[in-house]
């Protein structure tokens, strides 16, 4: 009488969890299917070649996922408590062999896919007449520089630091004398921009969501990365400080203002004229 009711007992736990396991999956499964919530679109081929990869790596690994989890929901309740003892298993070496082969093949194979768009950012360098922007991480601003008509940038150092030089230029370097100091990024669309990061104190990370582009700024470090905005793709994105770096790190923020040729010369004249 006592086992049977405990048989009921277990019988009820087994369905109700494999019963979870099946809308668990179901509801994960329609919040991406959905795209409930998703990343914004990109505005470069090197987006779109991002976005191939994630998708690639999101469609293997959610198969599994689902798969995974409705065996486990089977599992459950195939093998439930039926008031006997339990039952000693041993394993078995070919499913072990196959699915860690398996792993290996996918993991590895990814890797090798999501490569080309990898090198391209940190392998190859800019090409040749990219504009040349520099971008300054500081406690809790992003800072922007542009080499000005001579396209040289005048030379810095932290002592020079302050207010009205907040990236330190050395006012006796002639280079500096027509170096455009910002807090936006203005770039003409469809141009090639190289931007070399620095930080003036601990570590920062620029990031662009719509540029799927993300690299640290390290103190001490200058580091080149590359990107174009495709033609059509005029507006303003938001650029983010993606490592905690202080208690003003929220606020860290600044725009990617994507313009027109044009627009751009006209604005960058008058960031010159204002600052
Ligand atoms: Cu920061």
């Amino acid at each position: 009488m006592a086992a049977r009711s405990g048989q009921r007992g277990s019988t009820a736990v087994a369905a109700s969890l494999a019963v979870f396991l099946v809308l668990f999956t179901g509801i994960t499964l329609y919040y991406f299917l959905a795209k409930v919530w998703w990343y914004p679109a990109a505005i470069n081929d090197f987006g779109r070649e991002i976005d191939a990869q994630f998708d690639r790596t999101f469609v293997i690994t959610g198969i599994v996922f689902v798969a995974s989890q409705l065996a486990l929901a089977w599992v459950v309740w195939r093998y439930r408590s039926n008031g006997g003892r339990a039952q000693h298993f041993e394993g078995n070496n070919t499913f072990e062999g196959i699915w860690t082969i398996a792993t290996i093949v996918l993991f590895v194979g990814l890797g090798i896919f999501g490569r080309a768009a990898w090198a391209q950012l940190h392998f190859n360098s800019a090409p040749p007449g990219a504009m040349v922007i520099e971008v300054t991480g500081k406690q809790f601003n992003w800072i922007f520089r542009y080499p000005g008509a001579d396209g040289v940038f005048g030379r810095t150092e932290a002592k020079f630091v302050d207010e009205s030089n907040p990236v330190g230029i050395d006012d006796k370097d002639p280079a500096g004398k027509d170096d455009v100091v910002t807090l936006t990024l203005g770039v003409p669309a469809g141009r090639e921009i190289k931007l070399v990061e620095r930080s003036l104190d601990v570590t920062h990370g620029f990031f662009v969501r719509e540029l799927r582009l993300k690299q640290d700024a390290l103190p001490g470090m200058l580091i080149p990365v590359h990107f174009h905005v495709d033609p059509d793709k005029i507006g303003d994105y938001e650029i983010a400080c993606t490592q905690l770096c202080g208690s003003g790190h929220h606020r860290m923020r600044a725009t990617l203002k994507v313009m027109p040729e044009a627009e751009f010369e006209k604005w960058l004249a008058n960031e010159k004229a204002t600052q």
